[in-house]
């Protein structure tokens, strides 16, 4: 028995000293996941930063889509035309929640249509997408498990947007993004109960506030990354005064916590000034590249920015506003953007049927021709270091990292084309892209370079032309 019992001793020994070890065992793995899950991506280095944003860069120009319950009134409310922006109908037009909810159960966009909005992104020469998933009103485009004011429980078309969109977007090679606002006119912590502007907040809000972003849209902004593989997370509505910094560097950490890799714009923060949007310099604000909105900075930057602009005068449709920009205007602001090292998030707001409006869908088209011939000028590219433009008609870029240099008119230019800013390399050629053959040019310090453009040449440029660019080897001066 006793031999039992040493042995019995020996196994327990053995199965306490097991026991310890796997503890220990436990313990490490516990102090490895914690240190592998606290990278401080608010510190990234240079480098990993430069990786991580290097498509996004490159990519230049993208698709804003603004869509939801607000395309059903579509800017009239009980007869009434609602002064302003589409998407803010609701707050503009003081309508209660449970009014504005009918809007969504009439949300049934039958024409709508994945594989096509993508298809014409791609047509565009546009390289990412940023939809958004729920804007100020609090609905959500895709089947959230936090809530059921959503696409698929809360509208007779019971679809998920999201899930058929960011799969057309990945058959066609374009990157998916989602638009996700802060502010939420419909959750009763965040700004449901505010939004008509009746009375200030307290300090009751910003703790319910707090709940809000943890229980609400910190598990929401999950379910999209999870789902969706979102690549940009673009916030907004970030203004609201319960909204604080610290919560956005808390926001920021989380988002890339759950995908290291993605992008996120700097109203994820406090940092932003206004429309101009870059953020301000008193803080270390969160955020991976400024926004400007409705306009282009005036000057070149070294920073990482977006202009994120509409077609006509609103974001999300509304069927009397047909004030739409020129393709020649879109066009001009995509090489301004660009030469100034920007990248252009163009808007489209879709009807409540589901259909990009036909002038939208016109102004695309054109832009892509017109990058199908000049992308190498826009693509891949970098802004000249000291130079961005020559007068108020020709602007510059290179391709990134090489001498390849471009001069684009915006302008029908003379027969002789005076460019400053760039010394040719001897005996190189240059072209005019679209049209065969080399250009003669002859180079002096004194009036720079001068690129000799033939009669024959100077009579194709039309109203469809919208500009030239002129592909130089050198160096910028
Ligand atoms: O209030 C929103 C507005 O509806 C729209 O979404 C724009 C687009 O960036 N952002 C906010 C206004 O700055």
């Amino acid at each position: 028995m006793k031999r039992r019992k040493r042995i019995t001793t020996s196994l327990l020994l053995l199965s306490i000293l097991l026991m310890t070890l796997s503890c220990k065992n436990q313990d490490k793995s516990q102090e490895l996941q914690d240190a592998v899950v606290k990278v401080d991506y608010l510190n990234e280095s240079e480098a990993d930063f430069d990786k991580r944003m290097a498509w996004w860069r490159d990519a230049r120009f993208g698709m804003f889509i603004h869509w939801g319950p607000y395309a059903v009134p579509a800017g009239t409310h009980k007869g009434e035309k609602i002064k302003g922006i589409g998407e803010w109908i609701m707050e503009r037009g003081k309508i209660p929640i449970a009014e504005y909810e009918n809007y969504a159960r009439a949300f049934n966009p039958v024409d709508f249509n994945a594989d096509a909005w993508a298809k014409l992104m791609k047509d565009a020469g546009m390289k990412y997408v940023v939809i958004t998933s729920k804007h100020h009103d609090g609905f959500a485009l895709w089947d959230s498990k936090v809530s059921s004011y959503d696409m698929v429980d809360f509208t007779p078309y019971g679809k998920d947007i999201l899930k058929q969109l960011s799969e057309a977007c990945r058959t066609y090679g374009i990157k998916f993004g989602t638009y996700h606002s802060i502010m939420d006119w419909h959750h009763p912590m965040a700004q449901g109960d505010t939004y008509t502007g009746n009375r200030d907040i307290t300090e009751e809000d910003k703790i319910e506030f707090e709940a809000y972003l943890e229980q609400y849209l910190k598990p929401q902004v999950k379910e999209l990354i999870t789902a969706y593989d979102t690549d940009i997370l673009w916030f907004d509505g970030e203004w609201v005064k319960e909204f604080t910094h610290d919560q956005g560097k808390a926001l920021y950490q989380y988002v890339r916590e759950l995908k290291p890799d993605i992008i996120i714009n700097n109203r994820v923060d406090k940092g932003r000034q206004g429309m101009q949007g870059m953020n301000k310099e008193d803080a270390d604000y969160a955020g991976d590249f400024g926004t400007p909105e409705q306009e282009i900075l005036e000057q070149a930057s070294s920073l990482d920015w977006e202009s994120c602009m509409t077609m006509n005068d609103t974001w999300g449709f509304k069927s009397y506003d047909h004030n739409w920009k020129s393709t020649s205007t879109l066009v001009h602001n995509l090489i301004d953007i660009v030469s100034k090292g920007g990248n252009y998030l163009l808007n489209v707001g879709p009807t409540a049927e589901g259909l990009i409006p036909e002038p939208s869908v016109t102004r695309l088209t054109e832009m892509g021709s017109w990058l199908a011939v000049n992308g190498e000028a826009i693509y891949n590219s970098q802004r000249f270091q000291n130079n961005f433009k020559q007068g108020e008609s020709i602007r510059f870029t290179k391709t990134k990292g090489t001498n390849t240099l471009y001069a684009i008119t915006l302008e029908k230019p003379e027969s002789v084309l005076t460019i400053k800013h760039m010394v040719p390399e001897p005996n190189s050629s240059i072209q005019l892209l679209g049209h065969p053959g080399d250009l003669e040019w002859d180079y002096n310090e004194t009036s720079g370079l001068s690129i000799h453009l033939p009669e024959d040449l100077l009579s194709g440029w039309n109203d469809t032309t919208y500009a030239w660019t002129f592909k130089i080897t050198g160096k910028e001066i």
